[in-house]
């Protein structure tokens, strides 16, 4: 007998059928499961236990337990279609593509409204919002009391990883938003496979997530529900996720930011591994060699289009294995093996073109699901920067546009979700369990000034403290002020799970766990220094290659190959950036390897300034490392 049966609140006898009745609801044409239907799925009673209880606290009409198929992803999406809550696009240019709008203000990750609720405010640290856990879950249960009356509660049981692979985790969302169902059918491996997989025993990350618009009998509903009160929270310590308020991508697509960075770096933290923001990509040499390269930066700085690169150096080829999450654990060789925890890619759409990114143009044009770009008249999807404007589109807002309007037709943060088999430049290890070995780390932020082209860090101390001091001009893919540098160490300020200056010290601490010379070589790339005159000095893209060239070289150098000191740790030597076929004048590569003293010791001491609020938490190495580049700049 169910807890739930004894409970004698108004709603039991509507939650008793809603339990008992597997025969009464029905999604689209299909009948749906219930609980009952989820006990024959699987043994594993804290699942049970746990979709219980949040079916109990958030009183869904419906529940119903996702199986990750292709039909009941068409039938979701036909079902929004039809009651007009996203858009079917032109079957002939984009087959199986959908488009939803947001409402205008759901439309990005919501830092200020993130939390990071472990037992103690220490281990949360000073760069995340904190919350007692108790007064944090007090806070939401009103919330979710009844949070998904008049809608379905959809359960999805999620893979981060390839299914079997001993460096994935489980999880379990449930949410009330089939729009984010069929997005976390393409981003997870998701249903039954996963509760096939999930033993009577094991343990899963719990995500519950609501976008907070219970439907009274009778309401007509938005087309993108939400509320104005967002709560996006970690429990590090349960290694539980809750959300509510926002449908929109991080927010509420909870096996991303949510589970693969803040609850895993906390898992990664206890256990000796690291859950990093990183793309990673396969780059094969002239000569057929292979090597495996991870790479950080902050949100929107060019993640995707790196890791799908169509090298303009003859003969290298880039495949890629993930654009955004990376986890790597030692293999038996002592070596770092990564895996992509995704299956799909939440890019940012403007700017993405034939010409900037291919491969991901042709990994779009089918089965994606496509939010907050324009629709063209005839169907079809348009952003800034994909191509000439059409002559008029609808805008992401729902409006009418045409091009020199004042407002662009995407929104800047405007996303596309698509399968990750579906880049052609998909890497054939793409969901190899065992991962990929890494042989090179690349830090890399947006800055104008200051920082040149690519450099190497003299040893992984000093690569750390590179990872650390990584900062970058803000975009739209978080709230605030585009354009502002911040500081983002290692590309994590917002989805590190704990306190920064002990992930610092996590990564130190890499090196006493295997040979230093099988850990990976560490790098810091800046695509995007400007002249004087505010030019870009490097034409970036497929000629970023020339970079990955370098290191590649520099990662089977015994000595100082192809390499020259400098006060910022290893620079390439005269020469040795394959530059041939660029046409680049000498004073730009003058101006982006050029070092200036000043603007180096400005970026020292906010760094300085920044890792004050550390406190005692900040490992000693820092200091040292900040000391010595102030040394070796002394007589510069
Ligand atoms: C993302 C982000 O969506 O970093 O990947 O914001
Ligand atoms: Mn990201």
């Amino acid at each position: 007998m169910f807890r739930i049966l004894k409970n004698s609140n108004n709603n039991s006898s509507r939650i008793i059928s809603l339990f008992n009745n597997p025969t009464n609801n029905v999604i689209g044409s299909k009948r749906f499961y219930s609980i009952e239907q989820l006990k024959q799925k699987t043994k594993n009673q804290k699942l049970i236990q746990w979709v219980e209880e949040q079916a109990k606290l958030c009183k869904p009409d419906k529940i119903y337990i996702c199986d990750g198929s292709e039909e009941e992803f068409n039938r979701l999406c036909n079902d929004m279609v039809e009651k007009g809550v996203i858009t079917k696009l032109n079957s002939s240019k984009k087959p199986n593509c959908y488009l939803a709008r947001s409402d205008p203000s759901d439309v990005a990750r919501v830092e200020s409204r993130t939390y990071i609720c472990s037992n103690k405010k220490e281990d949360a640290g000073p760069t995340n919002n904190w919350m007692d856990p108790k007064e944090m879950k007090a806070t939401l249960k009103p919330l979710f009391d009844g949070s998904m009356k008049g809608r379905t509660m959809y359960v999805m049981p999620f893979s981060m990883g390839p299914l079997g692979s001993s460096i994935s985790h489980v999880g379990v969302e449930v949410t009330d938003s089939p729009f984010v169902v069929c997005n976390m059918k393409i981003m997870t491996r998701m249903g039954d496979k996963v509760l096939e997989q999930l033993k009577e025993n094991d343990s899963f990350v719990p995500c519950l997530h609501s976008v907070g618009a219970p439907l009274k009998p009778g309401q007509k509903d938005s087309n993108w529900p939400c509320n104005s009160t967002k709560y996006i929270v970690q429990y590090p310590d349960e290694r539980a996720i809750v959300s509510y308020g926002s449908g929109y991508g991080g927010n509420a697509l909870l096996g991303k930011k949510c589970f693969s960075l803040r609850i895993a770096s906390a898992m990664a933290r206890d256990d000796g591994w690291l859950a990093e923001h990183m793309l990673i990509l396969g780059l094969t040499n002239d000569k057929g060699e292979k090597k495996y390269i991870a790479a950080a930066f902050p949100s929107a700085c060019g993640k995707t289009n790196l890791a799908m690169m169509t090298p303009t150096i003859p003969g290298w080829k880039v495949e890629t294995v993930g654009d955004d999450i990376c986890w790597m654990k030692f293999g038996k060789d002592g070596r770092l093996y990564a895996i992509n925890p995704e299956n799909g890619f939440f890019g940012v759409a403007p700017g993405t073109s034939a010409s900037s990114n291919p491969n991901a143009l042709k990994a779009i044009d089918r089965n994606t699901l496509y939010t907050n770009v324009a629709l063209t008249p005839d169907n079809d999807v348009w952003w800034e920067g994909l191509s000439n404007p059409p002559s008029k589109a609808i805008d992401w807002t729902g409006k009418e546009w045409a091009p020199g309007s004042k407002t662009p037709a995407a929104h800047p943060n405007s996303r596309f979700t698509a399968p990750l088999n579906q880049c052609p430049s998909i890497d054939p290890a793409w969901d190899d369990p065992k991962g990929v070995p890494i042989s090179a780390i690349i830090f890399g932020g947006r800055r104008s000034s200051t920082i040149p082209l690519v450099y190497q860090a003299l040893d992984w101390k000093h690569g750390t403290f590179m990872g650390a001091s990584t900062a970058s001009e803000l975009t739209a893919a978080a709230e605030g002020t585009v354009g502002k540098i911040r500081h983002d160490p290692f590309a994590m300020l917002p989805f590190c799970g704990y306190n920064m200056g002990d992930y610092f010290s996590h990564w130190l601490s890499m090196e006493n766990k295997t040979k230093p010379e099988l850990l990976p070589k560490i790098f810091y790339v800046n695509w995007f220094r400007k002249s004087p005159s505010g030019k870009f000095l490097w034409p970036g893209f497929g000629e970023n290659s020339r970079v990955l060239k370098w290191i590649f070289q520099r990662c089977n150098a015994k000595g100082m190959e192809y390499a020259d000191n400098s006060p910022i740790g290893i620079i390439p030597a005269n020469d040795s950036l394959d530059l041939n076929g660029l046409d680049i004048s000498k004073d730009n590569i003058r101006q982006l390897f050029s070092l200036n003293k000043t603007e180096w010791m400005g970026d020292l001491k906010s760094m300085r300034e920044y890792c004050k609020q550390f406190g005692n938490k900040l490992p000693k190495e820092m200091n040292q490392q900040m000391d010595n580049l102030e040394k070796r700049f002394k007589d510069f």
